[in-house]
């Protein structure tokens, strides 16, 4: 075996940059993991002398093309689509589809490299992988979205399978998405099989998948209170998006007993001092799932105030879930935040938190679980879905319930284990979740050799 380099990580960093030019949020999911999983193996030789990190951060392969299809009104139009497939080591490609404007290869890949370690976190068999569009879902009627998705899935069709490559959703593909995107992909191959999560219960779906990532990410926060004799009842919460993630945390949060003041969407946010309780959150589901509609409708319906082109985290609050997108919290609002009293933030979203908040947030020693652990929830049911599709059964609701709850404290206490100060009790979850996804996806990788 040759002799490996041993580069620091500011030599690989800039190596990594230097290689994927004009790609920032690669960069910085990538530096997130490298600063921690450096300091690890520092005395361990194989993951060096098998460049284990700089091949996770090569995707397998990357899947772009043409989809082209035709509006309401006659016009052809024309949107990229994108599938990269970062790793299966450790299970087949397993990750969202997300369909928005500002899609691009920069943000795939930096998905699908969270993917990876996500899914090695939920202890099930599932490698990283993400893809989507730059379609923007908003404005569209019902026949051009699903005239979209059966052109997207006539070429992804054919780097899919459910022992290869098994997509979901994400921002801008919900339930109506799906719906189309396994329509065509059963009529173009005629095979019934797993090959989305995220389907309709009448279609093999699973119970609870709608409602996992939100739950998980509240789960989460209500374990980090735990470890130091806390809970989420009585808690102000600053939850934004108003979304799959954002709706579902926000049920939870009300479920455990704390008071959601905030929810957002892309428009501004609403702040309801009194409290979102449930008939107010099913009206907001029915307005952003059903209807389509802006959260200001919602500020009008029930007289609470209405921040345009604002986020939440300007509002006090003891716990902050970021459930919209990448680096919505910036630097300075993770301060803000601090500087308020947060006490916890549990990340919804993917990579919410800008580079230098995340460190703010453990400088201050805050309770504070980063995505790849946080909304590991939704994947898990998604591996579930797999798990049933393949047995053809359904599980009952509730076996689903405690799976999902298991499994979180198990990515809980996985952090824990790799996160815990040596000497002391505070937990670097940024760090556990890290090494503890890192580990397993690399002792494959060592398994298989130099493929
Ligand atoms: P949805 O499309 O259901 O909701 C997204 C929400 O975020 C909407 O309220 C949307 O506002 C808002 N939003 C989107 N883009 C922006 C932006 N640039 N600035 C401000 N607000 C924005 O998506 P999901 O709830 O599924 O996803 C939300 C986050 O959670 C994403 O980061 C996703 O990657 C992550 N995630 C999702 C999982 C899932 O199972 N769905 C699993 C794990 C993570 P508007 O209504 O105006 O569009
Ligand atoms: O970011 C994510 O984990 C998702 N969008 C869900 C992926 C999945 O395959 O369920």
């Amino acid at each position: 075996m040759a002799v490996s380099d041993h580069v620091n990580l500011e030599q690989f960093m800039a190596g990594l940059k230097r290689r994927n030019p004009n790609e920032p949020e690669f960069h910085q999911a990538v530096y997130e993991v490298a600063a921690n999983v450096f300091d690890y193996i520092a005395d361990k030789e194989i993951y060096h002398e098998m460049q284990i990190l700089r091949r996770i951060a090569v995707p397998d392969r990357i899947i772009m093309f043409r989809v082209c299809w035709e509006d309401d009104n006659g016009n052809i139009r024309v949107n990229k689509g994108y599938r990269v497939q970062n790793n299966n080591s450790i299970g087949p490609y397993k990750g969202g589809l997300r369909f928005d404007p500002s899609v691009n290869v920069s943000i795939l890949k930096f998905l699908a490299f969270e993917q990876t370690f996500k899914n090695s976190l939920t202890g099930l068999p599932m490698g990283g992988a993400k893809g989507g569009s730059d379609f923007n879902v908003k404005g569209k009627s019902d026949n051009e979205v699903m005239r979209f998705c059966q052109s997207l899935m006539t070429e992804l069709h054919r780097h899919l399978g459910e022992d290869i490559d098994v997509p979901a959703g994400d921002i801008g593909v919900g339930a109506r998405e799906i719906g189309y995107l396994f329509g065509q992909y059963k009529r173009l191959t005629n095979r019934f099989v797993g090959v989305l999560t995220g389907k309709g219960m009448e279609y093999g779906g699973s119970p609870i998948r709608t409602e996992a990532t939100g739950y998980g990410t509240v789960y989460m926060m209500q374990d980090m209170l735990k470890r130091n004799r806390e809970d989420i009842e009585g808690k102000n919460c600053l939850v934004s998006g108003s979304g799959n993630v954002a709706t579902y945390a926000a049920e939870k949060i009300l479920q455990l007993g704390g008071k959601v003041v905030t929810l957002s969407d892309s428009a501004g946010f609403v702040y309801d001092k009194n409290g979102i309780n449930e008939e107010k959150l099913a009206y907001i589901i029915d307005l952003k799932t059903v209807r389509r509609g802006r959260l200001e409708e919602y500020a009008r319906e029930y007289d609470v105030e209405y921040h345009a082109g604002e986020r939440p985290w300007q509002v006090p609050g003891d716990l902050a879930f970021p459930c919209a997108t990448q680096n919505e919290i910036s630097t300075a609002e993770a301060r803000t935040l601090i500087s308020n009293g947060c006490q916890g933030v549990s990340e919804g979203a993917n990579m919410p938190t800008e580079a230098e908040g995340m460190k703010a947030f453990t400088d201050a020693r805050l309770l504070y679980a980063p995505s790849k652990a946080a909304n590991a929830g939704g994947v898990a049911i998604s591996g579930l879905e797999m798990s049933q599709n393949s047995a053809r059964i359904t599980w009952k609701e509730q076996e689903l319930q405690d799976l999902l709850r298991e499994i979180m404290e198990n990515i809980h206490d996985r952090c824990v284990e790799y996160g815990k100060e040596p000497g002391g009790d505070y937990v670097d979850y940024v760090k556990g979740a890290n090494i503890a996804g890192f580990i397993k996806v690399a002792d494959a990788m060592i398994a298989y050799g130099v493929v």
